[in-house]
């Protein structure tokens, strides 16, 4: 660890980049910044030095130097070594839990959540080491056999926000070693602590020098690090979870180098309540889905669309339910504490100066109506001090709002109406994205049909959008994605390449598609 930083408080780490074990040398320094809390901003939890797009492609090409020898490594002890970060990053969970929710605000026990789906993610993967299985495959020809083996990718450059600050990294790095790849991670500036401590967790499970990097930068300069090191030779696969914005720009810089990267951005996530929805448990998941987290989930619940007869009753008992919830200081039990950080604190002060009445979208002036807004008394938190919000429920959403249209990642929800189940699925699909999607229903029926209809790659049937289990496919379409899939066995097709083999013991030179055997 670097230790310039002398000055700082006793309880404010400095953080550097961690490239082959050792902090990256000086002359890649690129300036840098201060995590701080954000329910105290005069609290610095980090110095974080940043370093430039050299630094990026020097962590790269080192990852490069040391793939070869991890591939090498057995699956099943690559799987063992998996199972060892699993368990240090259990003895740590409280310890790693805590720097989660004093850097960015989520609340504890979600926060030790989060490092508990890292453990799971491990866990998982320590069998994967055993199967990572391939095929054996009959060939159209006599004395000749084809088989199917899966190989590590290369280096796996990974890029995470600061949401999820620990287990959405960990679904990228945990089964990308696995596979037998290295990792250059770059996450969040803003949540680079927790980054760090996560970093240092796995490093000591016994990895080779060079497997797990640690890199340090902001946006442009990883953009830059990232276009030389493609150029390079030295990534061979991206992972990246954010914004949808930064996502194409992935996307370009990655097909330009003919890479598929793996992609997961945004959402505008819808929740159906039908006529026949147990209307308490809508009110329940919507809440969570809407607040929990302050809204900052990729999965977080965008808009409600409501049947008209059931609207004006579930909407009282929605807003009843968000002024009583608990929001505040983040240690405690609330259902959220401050936004991330004032980046996304000044993106969400946006939203709330657009939806004051008379404001005007298209051309046209709409009132923006708050129909729930909790009373400032209500927090625990320090108002003036934190990045705290009220929670805003916006009714009488229209499909050409910017409020249903686009990912607010703030504590609001928007809520609109329809009357026929055909319009419910066309509101749901309109906005674009395609990540995650809710219907609350007693109808078997009309949860299939939803399912098949609405193009999000997860849905959930009376429960919350968020809150996606760490073994299943995870992943969105359209604006949230290009169709890749983290977690579970499916995320093996992120990082490995398929190579097939055929084995001729015939003989004599066979030739496929003229030497076929007659039938
Ligand atoms: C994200 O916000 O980037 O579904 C991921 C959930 C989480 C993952 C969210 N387990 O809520």
């Amino acid at each position: 660890m670097n230790t310039r930083h002398v000055s700082s408080p006793a309880n404010t780490s400095s953080v550097a980049s961690i490239v082959a074990g050792r902090p990256l040398p000086p002359e890649h320094t690129a300036g840098a910044r201060v995590s701080y809390n954000p329910a105290r901003l005069d609290e610095a939890v980090a110095e974080v030095e940043l370093v430039g797009a050299d630094g990026f492609a020097a962590a790269c090409a080192a990852a490069k130097a040391g793939q070869q020898a991890w591939a090498d490594t057995p699956a099943p002890v690559r799987g063992r070594t998996i199972a060892a970060a699993g368990r240090l990053v259990e003895a740590n969970a409280e310890r790693l839990a805590a720097l989660v929710t004093r850097e960015i605000g989520k609340p504890y026990a979600e926060a030790l959540g989060e490092v508990r789906e890292i453990v799971d993610t491990c866990d998982f993967f320590l069998g994967e080491g055993r199967r990572l299985y391939g095929q054996t495959v009959p060939s159209e020809m006599p004395d000749k056999q084809l088989l199917t083996f899966r190989e590590p990718v290369g280096v796996v450059a990974v890029v995470t926000a600061g949401n999820f600050p620990v287990a959405v990294p960990a679904w990228y790095i945990v089964p990308a070693l696995l596979c037998g790849n290295a990792v250059v991670w770059k996450p969040a500036e803003y949540a680079a602590a927790g980054a760090a401590a996560l970093h240092e967790l796995l490093s000591r499970a016994g990895l080779p020098e060079g497997v797990l990097n640690i890199v340090h930068a902001d946006g442009e300069q990883t953009f830059a690090g990232l276009e030389k090191a493609l150029a390079a030779g030295t990534v061979d696969k991206i992972g990246f979870t954010g914004s949808s914005e930064v996502g194409v720009r992935i996307g370009e810089l990655a097909g330009r180098h003919l890479q598929s990267p793996c992609l997961e951005l945004g959402g505008k996530n819808p929740l159906v309540v039908t006529p026949d929805a147990d209307l308490d448990l809508a009110v329940e998941g919507a809440l969570f889905a809407g607040f929990g987290s302050a809204g900052q989930r990729c999965t977080s619940l965008g808009t409600l669309i409501v049947h008209e007869s059931v609207a004006e009753d579930f909407l009282v008992r929605f807003t009843a339910a968000v002024d009583a919830a608990a929001i505040g200081e983040p240690t405690g039990p609330v259902l959220y504490g401050p936004l991330l950080d004032r980046r996304f604190a000044e993106r969400f002060e946006e939203y709330l100066t657009w939806i004051r009445p008379h404001h005007t979208v298209h051309g046209r002036a709409r009132p923006g109506r708050i129909t729930a807004a909790h009373p400032r008394a209500g927090f625990v938190g320090d108002p003036d001090t934190g990045l705290y919000y009220h929670p805003v429920v916006v009714s009488g959403v229209r499909p050409d709002d910017r409020l249903f249209l686009e990912e607010t990642f703030g504590p609001l929800v928007g809520v609109t109406t329809y009357r026929e189940f055909d319009e419910a699925v066309e509101l749901a699909n309109a906005p674009g994205y395609g990540l995650s999607a809710a219907v609350y229903t007693n109808d078997a029926r009309t949860a299939f049909t939803f399912r098949r209809r609405v193009r999000a790659g997860m849905i959930s049937v009376n429960n919350s959008t968020s809150g996606a289990e760490a073994h299943l496919p995870f992943g969105g379409n359209g604006r949230s994605g290009n169709g890749s899939r983290q977690s579970g066995v499916w995320v093996l097709d992120q990082f490995t390449r398929w190579q097939s083999m055929n084995w001729d013991y015939s003989g004599r030179l066979q030739k496929a598609q003229m030497d076929t055997a007659e039938t």
